[in-house]
């Protein structure tokens, strides 16, 4: 169910979490990604132009900064899918129930109606349904069939063509029942015809519950369709049915929210158990393969140390990426347990650290640990002036002999840190000047290929 969707949303707080700079071209990438994602989905473009827009202005201002702006704009995006989700709404059955089902031709009407019956009989009521599409011959068979199989008494009249007649019929045993479920005809489009015998059957039965029957595939059409019948209905509620079978579904749920036609159950199959309730926090929670809001913003913190990760993003900022800054670095990677998430957390490299295969990762991990003990020998003065390692060769010798490694380990630190510094310095160009996302890409390809492990 709406799988792509439910990736790209996955990656783009992956990538919030692991930013160290929410820069230009990374929210520019989010944001591309997500627009293309949500239109796939066929979520009308104005509802997500919009939402793209408020990511990207709380992503790009300059009001919060560091950890609270990842916060801010997980909570951001997260509100903002809700609302376009739409308001929860739970159906609460009382004494006497009567549903009414309407919706155009073909659109899980008759299914929808055998699945909430074996729904709520599963839940202690008694359920009957009662088949008032009086225009398609095949109609009345189909829904007794369909109960039939659940056990569950079904009134129909295959010979009577006036929907009120057979009411009226079935009208003293209806009343032995808690819930009755009304099947009603479809027609092709919502015509004068359909409404007035909606109208007439809604003014006869007095239902509880109104449900417009939408199938996720009609797309786009979803609102024009939502809207004609949540104006001339009387719609309580939405059903989206054969949400198994399209990536498009986004169009259908957020176009019943929109006209407030509340959606409250979900078709996922043909069987009568393929119901789900809908309840859009946690449809959101299921799309982003986390629990809740919480859960999502527990995520970033988890990442790294909220003041290490301060630390070193003003240290960054500030251009100055000092061997201390690299040490820390490593010591949060250790904690992370692997080296891909440091270069993830690398802007325009993430993409880099899928080349490097993992039993060279696993080497790295372990030179990381002499960096480590390396850098724990390394004077402050020669902390601040690198170069003066580079310049008295005894100095190499002296921390080697310290920490237990070799003076080739040693080289290959500086080596590392430098490569590293210069990148910094120079996303944090890109950061201020804006390049685009070629240059980025070359930089990162080149840094890439510098990089030997
Ligand atoms: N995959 C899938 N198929 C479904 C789902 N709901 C309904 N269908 C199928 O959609 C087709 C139409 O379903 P119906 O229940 O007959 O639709 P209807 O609205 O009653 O149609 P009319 O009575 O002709 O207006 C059938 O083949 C169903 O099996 C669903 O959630 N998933
Ligand atoms: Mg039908």
């Amino acid at each position: 169910m709406l799988e792509k969707l439910s990736n790209v949303l996955k990656k783009t707080t992956d990538k919030i979490a692991n930013a160290i700079f929410l820069d230009k071209n990374l929210v520019d990438s989010i944001v591309k990604d997500l627009q293309r994602a949500l239109i796939e989905a066929d979520v009308n473009v104005s509802l997500v132009l919009e939402l793209t827009k408020k990511i990207k202005q709380a992503a790009l201002g300059e009001r919060i900064k560091g950890i609270e702006k990842k916060e801010h704009i997980i909570k951001l995006l997260h509100d903002e899918l809700i609302s376009i989700l739409g308001q929860s709404r739970e159906i609460k059955l009382q004494k006497k129930n009567t549903f009414l089902f309407v919706g155009l031709y073909g659109q899980g009407k008759t299914t929808t109606i055998s699945k909430i019956a074996s729904y709520y009989a599963k839940r202690g009521s008694k359920v009957c349904a009662i088949g008032l599409d009086v225009h398609r011959p095949a109609a009345p068979e189909q829904l007794k069939q369909l109960c039939d199989k659940l056990n569950i008494k079904c009134f129909i009249n295959k010979e009577e063509k006036n929907p009120i007649k057979i009411w009226n019929q079935y009208r003293d045993e209806l009343k032995d029942y808690d819930l009755v479920l009304i099947d009603s005809a479809g027609r092709d489009a919502l015509s004068k015809d359909l409404i007035k015998e909606i109208k007439d059957i809604s003014k006869l039965t007095k239902p509880t519950e109104t449900f417009l029957v939408m199938a996720a595939d009609v797309g786009q059409a979803a609102k024009k369709q939502a809207q004609a019948f949540k104006e001339s209905c009387n719609i309580t509620g939405a059903i989206i049915t054969r949400m198994d079978s399209t990536a498009k579904a986004g169009g259908a749920l957020t176009a019943c929210a929109e006209v407030r036609a509340p959606v409250v159950f979900l078709g996922v199959g043909e069987k009568s158990a393929d119901l789900e309730t809908f309840d859009p926090e946690s449809f959101l929670s299921r799309l982003l393969g986390m629990g809740d809001l919480k859960a999502l913003i527990e995520k970033i913190h988890s990442v790294v140390d909220k003041d290490k990760m301060e630390k070193t993003q003003k240290a960054l900022e500030e251009g100055k990426f000092t061997l201390d800054t690299f040490s820390e670095q490593l010591d949060s990677m250790s904690e992370m347990g692997s080296f891909d998430k440091l270069l993830g957390m690398v802007p325009g490299l993430g993409n880099v650290k899928d080349k490097i295969p993992q039993e060279q990762l696993e080497l790295q991990q372990e030179k990381v640990k002499h960096w480590k003990a390396a850098i724990k020998s390394i004077t402050k003065e020669e902390k601040e002036n690198p170069e003066l390692l580079e310049k008295e060769t005894s100095r190499m010798a002296r921390i080697a002999k310290g920490s237990g490694t070799h003076t080739s380990d040693i080289r290959m630190l500086l080596k590392q840190y430098k490569m590293l510094n210069e990148l910094i310095k120079s996303q944090s160009t890109i950061a201020e000047k804006g390049l685009d996302q070629k240059t980025m890409m070359k930089l990162a390809r080149k840094f890439g290929r510098k990089m030997k492990f």
